[in-house]
């Protein structure tokens, strides 16, 4: 693996999951891996769990790690090419890029879309340059469009947790006071749809996501229909794609509670966080039995060090 930024980077969904879990048994197996190497983490937006995880798991294999708030400590960043600098921006992305590679053997890079331009978001074109001028493998800490650390993270949850082969897996709109990224519920759909689930996807009409990444999971507009003999409910909001990066609607119908978890089949639920407590889900369900929230945000220790170790292993 050379770049981790979508499900597309991984050849074996199955057996990367299984590395992930031997990780999870034995985390310090391969602490010699990463000696005297360097990760650089760039967080052009606020984390705590990709920021620390991430961390956490390149320190297992023995890396060296620096972080970098870019939004705050950083110089505001020119991605465009052929511009006069002569406004806010103060270095380009060409350089910026260029001597960070020279500083790490691996990046990672958190850069949120604007919501603005769909076309700017969906090209993904600071990753690209990202790519480009820094010259060393690329792990994406959620791109304008993906959050494949958080995906793989989910897949690991929904692996050790699962009663059945085969479960039903329901990614669930929720309301929000904001509008959010469509990264999280994309990227998980596009794991989803590579794993052994059966996966199905409820929102109001509206919050379609690009078909490129709902591809065939069955879209069910009615929540209560979808949720009937759930397994997994994967509650997340998102802004729409149709009406780019807008809030068509907060109706709190659609919040899960115990009413809603009373539809499936006892459903283990899911959120990436953080979560808004009595907006996206229910106090009662995050701190009851069926929440596993807690378990999810741990495997990403897992999730990451299962990538950085693949990455290690064949660029170094
Ligand atoms: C971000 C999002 O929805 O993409 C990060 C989630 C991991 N969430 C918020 O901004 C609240
Ligand atoms: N789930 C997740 O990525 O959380 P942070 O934004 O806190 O990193």
């Amino acid at each position: 693996m050379r770049h981790f930024i979508s499900v597309n980077d991984v050849s074996d969904l199955q057996s990367l999951t299984k590395e992930a879990l031997a990780l999870k048994k034995n985390p310090y197996q391969f602490k010699e891996l990463g000696k005297n190497k360097t990760i650089g983490l760039i967080f052009l937006n606020p984390s705590l769990r990709t920021r620390l995880s991430t961390q956490k798991a390149a320190q297992n294999l023995g890396m060296n790690v620096i972080v970098m708030n870019m939004d705050k400590e950083g110089w505001a960043l020119e991605t465009q090419d052929g511009v006069v600098m002569n406004h806010n921006t103060v270095e380009h992305i060409r350089e910026a890029a260029a001597v960070m590679g020279e500083y790490c053997d691996i990046i990672g890079v958190r850069s949120f879309p604007r919501l603005v331009d769909r076309q700017e978001d969906y090209s993904e074109d600071f990753f690209n340059k990202f790519i480009k001028y820094s010259g060393v493998p690329i792990v994406s800490l959620e791109s304008a469009t993906r959050h494949p650390l958080q995906s793989f993270a989910d897949l690991i949850t929904i692996e050790e947790t699962k009663k059945v082969a085969r479960p039903k897996v329901v990614l669930t709109w929720a309301p929000h006071i904001k509008a959010l990224p469509q990264a999280v519920p994309n990227s998980f759909a596009e794991w989803m749809n590579k794993a052994e689930v059966d996966f199905v996807i409820t929102h109001p009409e509206g919050y379609e996501l690009a078909p490129e990444f709902s591809g065939n999971a069955t879209i069910e507009y009615d929540q209560d229909e979808a949720l009937k003999g759930a397994d997994f409910v994967y509650v997340k909001n998102w802004s729409s794609y149709k009406d780019y990066g807008k809030v068509i609607t907060m109706d709190s119908y659609w919040m899960m509670d115990h009413e809603k978890i009373a539809l499936t089949n006892d459903a283990r639920v899911m959120h990436c966080l953080p979560v808004r407590r009595g907006i996206e889900l229910a106090d009662e369900i995050l701190d009851g039995p069926n929440s596993i929230v807690i378990q999810e945000a741990s495997n990403r220790v897992w999730s990451a060090q299962a990538v950085l170790k693949k990455i290690l292993e064949s660029n170094f």
